[in-house]
């Protein structure tokens, strides 16, 4: 016998041994995904080809050349005829006689865009009508052995929302709805369809009504019983214990007895056994457990996001009947709305922590949604936590997010502001589009719950400020209706955000927050002013819409801010991919049609014009957008984060974007960081030095989202543009723990003294023995006054272990000093800086291309002129 065999048998003899202590493996539950071999045509046409699945309609007509990018230049208007198309999918799959004698077959859709009538084997089994909703088919009567045919017939969403508009007795507000674009001049259909809102155009997106099996589909073949779920409520959760529930939901063909069993997966440990005995169908089984000195997940900057990964099983006899895994992570979570002196606060307390929330509006990735990679939620997610967020708010106008959205924001600390899927609009509120809603926000809550990230569900955005149906404020929506319609439209809005959702919330969660509407002053659907400050949360879009100053930012202080913004073009390298030279001026039809902003251009003009000068070519426009983005997004959250405790967040509109634009965000569609991320990174930082001044006073503060206070000396240096020193201090300080402090004041004339207020800068630090926490840079002009000399600037760039950086200096100020690799994909690690005279920083490269001398491009504030 050779030593091969000789091991084969000690192993199959080990192998036996110990399968007759522990379980088998787990015959039972198998789950094939069905996401290949698809093809598409044309109903009325013909159009055919290879399909993706996921995927949509437009992204296969692009894989098959039968049209070209969408996103490149005008192509949108061109492409408007696909949303009115009928068109279908068709596969097939094999299943074995031994697979169609079990007993379940079921097939599953985790997502259908939209209404889409589902074929096996030329029965009709499904006629799907919510894009949001997961469908669940039981096909053992029509499953045969060998080959099953497979057909999804999707109807075109735009000719369904016209029956369905003139079915009705009147239409409904939808201001983002680009109806005209899509060549059905005022005929708004979007309200009508359970569709994500932005694929029918919004201010920052094009209009395409695509079509598709969004996600994944799949076959689970089962016999006597399957965990359909498990959900972990947490009870109570604190640092020396959390007392948790453990709910099973389990589908039992006949009676059937068994031990369920939860353990921990990276320790082995058995959280609970019991022996139990279900009923036939479907059986919630809750059994408590607690775990002592639990490893709590924390947010970003609060600690780390510890998660615990449950593994369920079902044993009969020895065997494994089912499981079922998941991860949670366990914390104690709420939103506190108390009563104070100034109305009532709005804050989210971790683990018994206030948390001050920094962060951001998260739209879709992309207009295409199942070509968003998981490569690209990792970026997302890296850049929200790299820019020192513990907040992203999912918007109402997009999608409840994939798994893997959710994933990483456990994983990352990143908390959750979830909307459910309503935005800056109104619904109808018939019978079939309740059960819908009811349905659907029953499916997203179940699907999400587990995840710890998530610390509240919002109803809607900016509903009930628009309709505003107890006052005289609001959009001008509610004076369009009848009286009677008036009353109808309120009922809807009441029947889903105050009975649907809500309700939804409570039955499935452990009791997660629910908001009706962002924003909205009080949780009464009566508190819908707008700005009001002294309650609940606040979109402040005074600053752009209302023309006011970025300086406003520090009169309207919310007790959570929402939503704010300032939008900037994406940099010359994005531009360059979607037009060509001929389109190289913002009011060119290209450029136009990636600003869907009807202000945008205006506005970004004018407010550069009160503080820049405004030039006139192209590309040094285009980088001025975002030094002025910047500056308004940086006073916002210096302003937010200097008023807490008062106001406890601040989530500016918005990180990313879903196709090449100009817009709010603050990284472009192709991950991009603007000057507005780099700057958002450092004011999001856990300590904040922030000097602000009012009247002839300037006061610095100190905000500190430390847990512990710290004893620290602020250092104060005033330095002229061309490298005097002027005039220094050192002041010991107390920065408070998880709070907002002055540190230090003055009257701006002392601290000037004779010294010009256009030609020096204040640079501030403050340290903790060596250990710099904080520093920044106080200006005494508007950026345009100022007298800023011609700086000579050395660049070195620098190879070190096969990682590239590129070092800079320069003997006097340089203001808001950019770098760029044309024609690259190399990204700086640090940008859209202000370097002091004399001072010398190291950026490190990083890209698939090699970063050149010749390539590099220097921008900065000194070489613009009207
Ligand atoms: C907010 C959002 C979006 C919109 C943005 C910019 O109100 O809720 O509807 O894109 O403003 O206008």
């Amino acid at each position: 016998m050779n030593n091969y065999r000789l091991n084969l048998m000690a192993l199959l003899f080990f192998t036996g041994l110990f399968n007759a202590c522990q379980p088998n493996e787990i015959k039972n539950m198998e789950t094939r995904e069905l996401n290949s071999n698809w093809t598409y045509h044309q109903v009325n046409g013909e159009l055919a080809g290879n399909a993706a699945v996921p995927g949509t309609i437009h992204t296969d007509l692009l894989a098959n050349k039968q049209i070209e990018d969408p996103f490149y230049r005008t192509n949108e208007k061109n492409q408007q005829w696909i949303d009115k198309e009928d068109w279908e999918y068709s596969s097939s799959f094999q299943l074995s006689e031994k697979e169609i004698s079990r007993q379940n077959l079921h097939l599953g859709f985790k997502g259908l865009d939209t209404y889409a009538d589902v074929y096996v084997n030329g029965s009709l089994v499904l006629k799907a009508d919510n894009m949001f909703r997961e469908w669940e088919i039981d096909i053992k009567k029509l499953a045969k052995a060998g080959e099953n045919q497979l057909r999804i017939y999707f109807h075109s969403p735009v000719k369904k929302g016209l029956e369905l508009l003139n079915a009705s007795a009147y239409t409904y507000p939808a201001s983002n709805d680009q109806s005209e674009n899509g060549g059905l001049g005022d005929q708004k259909v979007s309200v009508f369809t359970r569709k994500a809102g932005y694929h029918y155009g919004w201010d920052w997106g094009p209009r395409f009504v695509t079509s598709g099996v969004w996600r994944p589909i799949n076959l689970k073949i089962w016999d006597a019983l399957r965990i359909k779920d498990v959900f972990i409520q947490q009870k109570s959760v604190k640092k020396e214990e959390a007392q948790l529930l453990a709910d099973f939901t389990l589908e039992a063909n006949e009676a059937f007895s068994g031990k369920v069993l939860l353990t921990d997966k990276s320790t082995g440990k058995v959280m609970l056994s019991k022996q139990v005995d279900v009923e036939k169908g479907s059986n919630l089984i809750s059994i408590p457990f607690t775990i002592t000195n639990p490893k709590l997940w924390w947010s970003n900057g609060l600690g780390a996001p510890n998660l615990y990964q449950f593994e369920a099983k079902v044993i009969k006899d020895n065997e494994i009947v089912a499981n079922y895994e998941l991860s949670t992570g366990l914390r104690s979570l709420k939103l506190i709305r108390e009563k104070d002196e100034a109305g009532e606060s709005f804050y989210f307390e971790l683990n018994g922590v206030a948390v001050f929330a920094k962060g951001a509006n998260y739209i879709p990735n992309d207009n295409f949604l199942p070509r968003v990679s998981q490569a690209d939620y990792e970026k997302v997610i890296a850049d929200a936590k790299d820019a020192n967020m513990n907040m992203l708010r999912v918007w109402g106008g997009g999608i409840y997010e994939n798994d893997i959205f959710y994933d990483l924001c456990d994983k990352n600390g990143i908390l959750v502001w979830q909307d459910f899927m309503f935005a800056c609009s109104m619904y109808p509120g018939n019978e079939k589009m309740l059960n819908s809603i009811k349905e659907e926000a029953k499916d997203n809550v179940i699907r999400l719950r587990n995840h710890p990230s998530i610390a509240l569900w919002c109803g809607n955005n900016e509903m009930n400020t628009a309709w505003s149906y107890f006052s005289k404020d609001g959009w001008g929506w509610k004076e369009l209706y009848t009286e009677e319609q008036r009353e109808e439209i309120q009922k809807a809005y009441m029947d889903i955000f105050h009975g649907i959702l809500p309700d939804a919330v409570n039955q499935y969660t452990d009791g997660d927050a629910y908001w009706p509407s962002s924003p909205q002053a009080g949780f009464e659907p009566e508190k819908h002013a707008a700005y009001d400050s002294r309650s609940g949360d606040m979109h402040y879009w005074g600053v752009w819409h209302g023309l006011h100053p970025f300086e406003d930012f520090d009169k309207y202080k919310a007790r959570f801010m929402s939503e704010y913004g300032f939008q900037s073009f994406p940099d010359f390298e994005t531009v360059k991919k979607y037009t060509l030279p001929e389109d190289y001026n913002i009011e060119s039809e290209v450029m136009a049609s990636h600003q869907r902003s009807g202000i945008g251009n205006l506005r970004i003009k004018e407010y550069m014009g009160w503080d820049y000068k405004v030039p006139t070519d192209f590309e040094k426009f285009l980088y001025m957008s975002q030094v002025l983005q910047a500056r308004g997004i940086k006073t916002a959250v210096e302003a937010h984060r200097r008023a807490r405790p008062y106001c406890m967040g601040t989530l500016y509109w918005q990180i990313n974007d879903c196709w090449p634009v100009a817009s709010w965000s603050s990284t472009d569609y192709y991950h991009k960081w603007k000057a507005m991320h780099y700057m958002v990174r450092k004011a999001y930082q856990p300590v904040l030095l922030s000097a602000f001044a009012k009247n002839d006073t300037l006061a610095i503060y100190g905000v500190s989202d430390l847990l512990v206070g710290k004893k620290g000396v602020l250092s104060l240096n005033l330095i002229s543009f061309k490298g005097e020193q002027l005039f220094k201090q050192e002041i010991s300080v107390d920065l408070a723990a998880n709070t907002s402090s002055v540190l230090f004041t003055s009257s701006l004339a002392d601290l000037l003294g004779k010294f010009d207020k256009n030609s020096v800068v204040l640079q501030m630090e403050v340290r903790e023995e060596d250990q710099l926490l904080a520093d920044g840079k106080y200006y005494f002009a508007k950026p345009k006054d100022m007298l800023l000399p011609e700086a000579k600037i050395n660049v070195q760039l620098i190879e070190k272990e096969g990682r590239h950086f590129i070092q800079v200096s320069a003997d006097k100020l340089v203001r808001d000093l950019y770098l760029n690799f044309k024609d690259s994909d190399i990204r700086c690690s640090d940008n859209y800086f202000d370097l002091l005279p004399g001072e010398k920083r190291t950026i490190e490269l990083t890209g698939n291309d090699v970063p050149q001398q010749s390539d590099l491009q220097i921008r900065h504030l000194q070489q613009i002129s009207e």
